[in-house]
Parts: C-alpha cells; sequence; structure tokens
C-alpha cells in the first residue's frame, strides 16, 4: 500500500526536495504552507501541477507551526504513516531579531506536533530536523551525537528544546520520534540570504555585469557544506529505521565562507586576492585590482558559531547513508544554476 506523508515546511529547500523524493517513491503527500501575500510555493508548483490529472498524490494546505488546533485538525484528516517536521524560522542571524518568534516556531512548533500526535494516538514515525547549530563553540570537531550542546543563538536555543522534547516523547510515550542532526546543506534552491546562495547569485550578477561587489560578514566562519539532496535521503532512512534514534549526517569536511568566495569567483575565472582586515578586509580580481569583495558589519551576527565539522559514523553504520555528492560539485552546481537564472532574466528562488 502506498504511504502517506505529511511535510511541515514543504515550501522551503528541502520540503520542496522532500516532497518530489517521496512522490518519486510513490507516496502521498501532504504539505503544509502558510498563508502568504506574495507567492511562497515557487518550489512546488511544479510538482502539484504534474500530479493533479491523473495521479493526484500531492497536497497542500494551509496551515502554521504556531496553530495548535490547525495542526491537530490537519493530522487528523490526513492520518500519515510518517511526519517530517521541516517547518522553521530557519535564519540564525534573524533569530536574534525575533527571538519570540522563533521560539514559537521552532521549540512550540514541533511540541505541538507531538502533543497532536499523543492526542490523536497517531501511529506515525516523526522526523524532526535537528541542527548541528546546538554545539554551538561546545568543543573539538569533528561534531558527533556525543558531542555537547552549546548553543549560541535564539534559533540554535529554541532547536534544543524541539531535540529533547522530541526524545522525551520518544522514551514517555513510545513515539517513533527522531532527530536529524542536520549539518549545513546547501542547493540550487537555498534561499538567498544564507551565505551560499548569497554568494552564487552575487557572483552570477557579477558575471552578467548586473552587479560588482559582494557584501559579506565572517569571512573566517567554517561550516560542513553538503548537498541538500544528500541530505534528504538520510532524512527518508532515519524514518525508515526499525527503532527511532538521532542520527548526525554531514559530510566531515568543513571549509571557510572565505573559501566558498575564492571557487565561486574560480567559476567565471576571477581569481580573488585579499588585502586588508577586519572592517577593512577587501577580495580584489587578481589581474584587473577591482573590487568585488568587500565586509559590511551589518552580516556580523551577535554571536558567532566559529567552526562545525560533522561526524556522521553513526549514520553510515546504521543508515547504510553517507553523502554523494562532493563539495566542489555543490558549488558548481549551484553557480551553474544561477548563471542560467541570469540569463533567462529569472530571480528568486
Ligand atoms: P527553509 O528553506 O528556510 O524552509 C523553512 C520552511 O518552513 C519554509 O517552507 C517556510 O515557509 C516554513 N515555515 C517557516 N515558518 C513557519 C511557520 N510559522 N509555520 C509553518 N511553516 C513555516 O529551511 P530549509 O533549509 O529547508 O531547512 C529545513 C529544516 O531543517 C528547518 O527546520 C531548518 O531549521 C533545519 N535545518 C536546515 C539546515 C540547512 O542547512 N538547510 C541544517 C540543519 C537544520 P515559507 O516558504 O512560507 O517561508
Ligand atoms: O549561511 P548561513 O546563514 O548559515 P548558518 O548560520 O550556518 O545556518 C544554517 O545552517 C544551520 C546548520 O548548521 C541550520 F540549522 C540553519 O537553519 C541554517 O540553514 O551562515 C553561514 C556562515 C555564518 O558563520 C555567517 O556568519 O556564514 C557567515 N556569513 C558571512 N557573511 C554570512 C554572511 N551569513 C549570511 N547569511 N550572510 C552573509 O552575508
Amino acid at each position: 500500500m502506498k504511504k502517506t506523508a505529511f511535510i511541515t515546511g514543504c515550501t522551503g529547500q528541502d520540503g520542496a526536495l522532500l516532497s518530489a523524493y517521496l512522490l518519486g517513491k510513490g507516496y502521498y503527500v501532504h504539505g503544509l504552507k502558510r498563508r502568504s501575500s506574495s507567492p511562497n510555493t515557487e518550489r512546488v508548483d511544479h510538482l502539484y501541477q504534474a500530479t493533479q490529472v491523473k495521479d493526484r498524490r500531492f497536497f497542500l494546505h494551509y496551515g502554521d507551526m504556531t496553530d495548535a488546533t490547525n495542526l491537530l485538525r490537519l493530522l487528523n484528516e490526513v492520518r500519515p504513516d510518517e511526519i517530517y517536521n521541516l517547518a522553521a524560522q530557519s535564519h540564525v542571524h534573524v533569530s536574534f531579531e525575533t527571538p519570540e518568534y522563533t521560539a514559537n516556531v521552532d521549540a512550540m512548533g514541533p511540541l505541538r506536533l507531538l502533543e497532536a500526535l499523543r492526542i490523536l494516538k497517531l501511529d506515525a514515525k516523526l522526523y524532526q530536523a535537528s541542527t548541528s547549530e546546538l554545539y554551538g563553540n561546545s568543543g573539538p570537531c569533528p561534531q558527533s551525537e556525543t558531542t555537547p550542546f552549546a548553543p549560541c543563538s535564539p534559533y540554535a536555543t529554541a532547536k534544543l528544546y524541539a531535540y529533547w522534547i522530541t526524545l522525551n516523547y520518544r522514551q514517555a510515550y513510545g513515539l517513533h520520534a527522531s532527530n536529524g542532526i542536520l549539518f549545513n546543506h546547501e542547493s540550487p534552491l537555498r534561499a538567498q540570504t544564507f551565505v551560499t546562495r548569497k554568494i552564487t547569485q552575487e557572483v552570477a550578477k557579477i558575471y552578467h555585469g548586473t552587479s560588482d561587489c559582494l557584501y559579506l560578514g565572517n569571512l573566517n566562519a567554517k561550516r560542513d557544506w553538503g548537498h541538500a539532496q544528500d541530505a534528504i535521503e538520510g532524512m527518508w532512512r532515519i524514518v525508515q529505521q526499525a527503532q527511532p534514534g538521532d542520527y548526525v549526517l554531514a559530510t566531515g569536511q568543513s571549509h571557510t565562507v572565505r573559501s566558498f568566495v575564492e571557487l565561486a569567483f574560480s567559476h567565471i575565472d576571477i581569481p580573488i586576492i585579499w588585502e586588508g582586515e577586519g572592517l577593512h578586509e577587501l577580495g580584489r580580481h587578481a589581474h584587473t585590482g577591482k573590487v568585488h569583495i568587500r565586509i559590511d558589519p551589518r552580516y556580523f551576527r551577535p554571536n558567532e558559531v566559529h567552526h562545525l565539522c560533522g561526524d556522521a559514523s553513526k549514520a553510515r553504520r546504521e543508515l547504510g547513508w553517507s553523502p554523494r555528492i562532493r563539495f566542489e560539485e555543490l558549488v558548481a552546481e549551484m553557480m551553474k544554476a544561477d548563471i542560467e537564472k541570469g540569463l533567462r532574466g529569472a530571480c528568486a528562488p
């Protein structure tokens, strides 16, 4: 029998990729979408159209993680086999501006889903989108499932609550509820306010002559950047396990923001040299001397996580999961997509 999945955050990067992945496996997919005054379903519109006529397996429902009765009603109507809770105010910097809202969505949201499962006595498996931000600057790299958590932002603190309440409900009520502790994962669908997509989009504009300078914050932060498609497969594998658990999904390699910038510019044949320090640091075209990167203090965070790099040994061992797409391939794919979007005159997402 075909399985049914309920995906919160289905209009985001991961939600759109997961929806396509599960539809490809023959699932019925029900996604939660927020009411918005401007379109917010661009990433999934093609899926909606593709399954409309003969094979209607993709459904969108209005809802919000802050609305418990909405979630309760939808889960009661859909009665899914699997729930993927991907919805979140997912921007770390923005969470310093909207800490209470972030807690409401990212901490209380998962609690609302868990309570709905308990109240409805639904026998569904739940995936909670946990994050490497939980580690903060807590200790040595690489970080694994046993590394202590030390969240450094309202976002990470809210996600810490979500992590523990998922584990608590698993232990207290025997729910099949799992955490995927995912390190940064990107794709051409990544929102433009995250650093990777911001870089590839601006470098593509520089290539097309519609911009000449990229403004960034901390160039020295290091992240373990993988491909979102690999992450999606890991999420699904976590949910398929006979027993619930908590798993790190990561590549095990980290790079600085600076090296991401250099690699992106290399795709348009611009070698970058760096000069100066701190706020006065510049990135110049090594041959023409033109300035293409400047520092803007607006992009510094009140508190920074310096280095994230994951150890996914447990996922390799128990899920048979390992990332397939290398960092260089990820950057190449994102650059190609943004250059092609520029040729078509298209922009977001
Ligand atoms: P994303 O692109 O920002 O997508 C977030 C999704 O959540 C969007 O569909 C958004 O709707 C929805 N959403 C936000 N607030 C909501 C609310 N109040 N009610 C209902 N839906 C709401 O994030 P992503 O990169 O796909 O990440 C998916 C999940 O994984 C998030 O929980 C994130 O925190 C977590 N995570 C991501 C990464 C990563 O590197 N990508 C790593 C670790 C963990 P709109 O489209 O209307 O904005
Ligand atoms: O791309 P970022 O905004 O991602 P960040 O903060 O690592 O968070 C992402 O990954 C988490 C997993 O570890 C997820 F949980 C979370 O939802 C999100 O998907 O920033 C990456 C790094 C930071 O150190 C930041 O300070 O890039 C640095 N950075 C430098 N200049 C910048 C910029 N970040 C952004 N967004 N914009 C800049 O101009």
